[in-house]
């Protein structure tokens, strides 16, 4: 089965699943090896690869060495169309659908497209969501949009309904990579009881119990970068949650 296919699956039977999110810059090689580790020993459900902005050229790098020791799908989660990358198993093609910029809705992916059709990525369409988090992200600043305000579940719900009748195949919220509050719940169930695709929430999810929040109000899928590169440790204890 596809990712794609066992994704949208597992979502409708209530089985939740674990994203750790890994910016190439923020991989040693120590760290990285942990990572994987822990990760084969927590069952993991996938690896997200990019960043909104990257220094160095270490995504190949990076996800050979999870392919050479792991069999946890790698999805490629980019920031721009420069992290495409044939090694990884898929792509979020993400559009961001929570703001205005036609080069974020549209632009970069007819750049990508001939790049995309010749590979073997699994295309996954998502319509990506920016929510404000009290303070200006990476995301926000790069993609030169503005997010939903947190308190706006309206907006948050229509954009989703929006990008679900447009076509798209999962809808992720995101609070922004680092981002001092996480999506709030109660958008989260909003969104959750107005779509039927899946639902992935991110940024700010720093402990068990907010990625707990997240799951228990409705995300199929958790993601966390930032507070595993400062602790690994998390990844089985958020992998715990699951069950
Ligand atoms: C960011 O959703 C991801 O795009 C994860 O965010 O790094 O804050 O966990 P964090």
């Amino acid at each position: 089965m596809d990712n794609y296919k066992k994704l949208a699956a597992d979502a409708s039977a209530g089985k939740k699943k674990f994203a750790v999110l890994l910016d190439p810059d923020k991989c040693p090689p120590n760290f990285l090896t942990e990572v994987i580790k822990l990760s084969i020993k927590s069952e993991v459900d996938y690896f997200f690869i990019g960043g909104s902005l990257l220094m160095n050229d270490n995504q190949s790098k990076v996800i050979s060495l999870i392919k050479e020791n792991s069999t946890i799908p790698v999805l490629l989660f980019p920031g721009n169309n420069l992290q495409l990358n044939n090694q990884a198993d898929g792509i979020l093609l993400l559009s961001l659908i929570s703001g205005r910029n036609p080069d974020m809705l549209i632009g970069r992916h007819v750049i990508s497209a001939p790049f995309l059709k010749a590979s073997a990525l699994e295309i996954i369409s998502t319509g990506y969501m920016l929510i404000d988090s009290g303070s200006m992200t990476t995301v926000m600043y790069m993609s030169n949009t503005t997010p939903i305000p947190s308190d706006k579940n309206e907006i948050a719900v229509c954009t989703a309904l929006a990008g679900e009748m447009l076509g798209m195949k999962l809808i992720y919220m995101d609070a922004g990579s680092g981002s001092r509050n996480p999506v709030p719940a109660p958008m989260i169930r909003a969104v959750k009881g107005a779509v039927k695709i899946p639902l992935i929430v991110g940024g700010g999810i720093v402990s068990a119990e907010l990625a707990k929040q997240a799951i228990t109000a409705g995300a199929d899928v958790v993601v966390v970068g930032n507070a595993i590169e400062r602790n690994p440790g998390l990844i089985p204890e958020i992998a715990a949650i699951r069950r």
